[in-house]
């Protein structure tokens, strides 16, 4: 029987398993050498963790590691119901809470190992979370695709950390209600996407116009698993900066306040890294809080331990 130690949390409504105790041993090196071994040896113990029956489609886990590079204050590869992610916003926003909740880290400025780099967390005074990115940038605007059932969509294929095919027009209105016309549609586009010239994309985001009146828009993002994430996507938030940057739509320092599909709010702004290479630093900030602590249990007696 093994146990593994997790804190839950929320993003907005986005949850996040942070495995503290218990992980596999992945070797020396950096969080990318880490994740290597961990997508290759031990695709078990990501199930386990965030599939059914202990998880659920919507889940994302952070398994906490050693880092490398010493001036960071921990080290973090996230996966979910299907795969590895490069980086996770509204994961590293609840893995902050979740340090700050451990007493392992005060309010101020923070470092974070990930496989993609290093990522620079702000744990603000009234508890929210500042995540300076990595490098965004759009790497193709107004792509068109035929998806099947849907016609020819229009986007931006950009990179936030994940890869992502970025849509405002496609006609279909933003609401919980409409979640499974949302998912479906999404699904079209991105086997369509992959099939079309993008393979490396995986998250699709749609958007709309904003529910509240301070806010600049509102998206549903479709996760590499078929979950929509609650939360308005860090990741996805940075791709959208990199776009808006590129197109002049919105200046450096400027605030772009982004609604999930279940309302919840990401606050986004960028500066250049190199205005010619269309390259931009993001930084989005919100908020999270703890929903548990628990220890998981894994026994291999149990035909479902390893999840499904
Ligand atoms: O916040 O970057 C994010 C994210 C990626 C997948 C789910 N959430």
């Amino acid at each position: 029987m093994k146990r593994i130690q997790v804190i839950d949390s929320h993003t907005g409504g986005e949850p996040t398993r942070v495995v503290i105790r218990g992980g596999p041993e992945l070797g020396g090196g950096g969080a990318a050498d880490k994740l290597k071994v961990f997508r290759e040896r031990h695709d078990d113990f990501r199930r386990a963790v965030v599939c059914e029956p202990r998880g659920s489609d919507v889940l994302v886990g952070a398994l906490l590691v050693e880092p490398a590079d010493k001036s960071c204050v921990a080290g973090v590869i996230y996966f979910d119901n299907v795969t590895f992610l490069g980086m996770c916003g509204h994961g590293t926003i609840g893995l902050v809470v979740t340090l700050a909740h451990l007493g392992r880290i005060q309010p101020g400025e923070h470092r974070i190992e990930t496989p993609v780099g290093v990522v620079t967390a702000v744990l603000n005074g009234d508890g929210s979370v500042s995540l300076t990115n990595i490098p965004a940038y759009r790497k193709a605007k107004g792509a068109t695709i035929d998806a099947p059932g849907l016609g020819k969509i229009s986007g931006d294929v950009a990179w936030g950390g994940n890869w992502f095919f970025l849509v405002e027009e496609h006609g279909l209105a933003l609401d919980l209600a409409n979640v499974e016309r949302l998912t479906d549609a999404s699904w079209r586009v991105r086997q369509a996407v992959n099939a079309q010239g993008f393979p490396e994309v995986d998250h699709i985001v749609l958007f709309g116009p904003p529910r509240t009146k301070d806010a600049h828009s509102q998206n549903f993002v479709l996760c590499p698993g078929k979950a929509y994430d609650r939360s308005p996507c860090g990741t996805g938030t940075s791709a959208r900066l990199a776009c808006l940057a590129a197109d002049g739509r919105l200046a450096e320092g400027e605030s772009l306040v982004m609604e999930s599909i279940v309302g919840s709010r990401f606050t986004g702004r960028y500066r250049w890294l190199d205005p010619a290479a269309g390259t931009i630093i993001p930084t989005i900030t919100g908020t999270a809080h703890v929903t548990g602590e628990a220890g998981l249990i894994l026994n291999e007696r149990d035909p479902f331990c390893w999840g499904w």
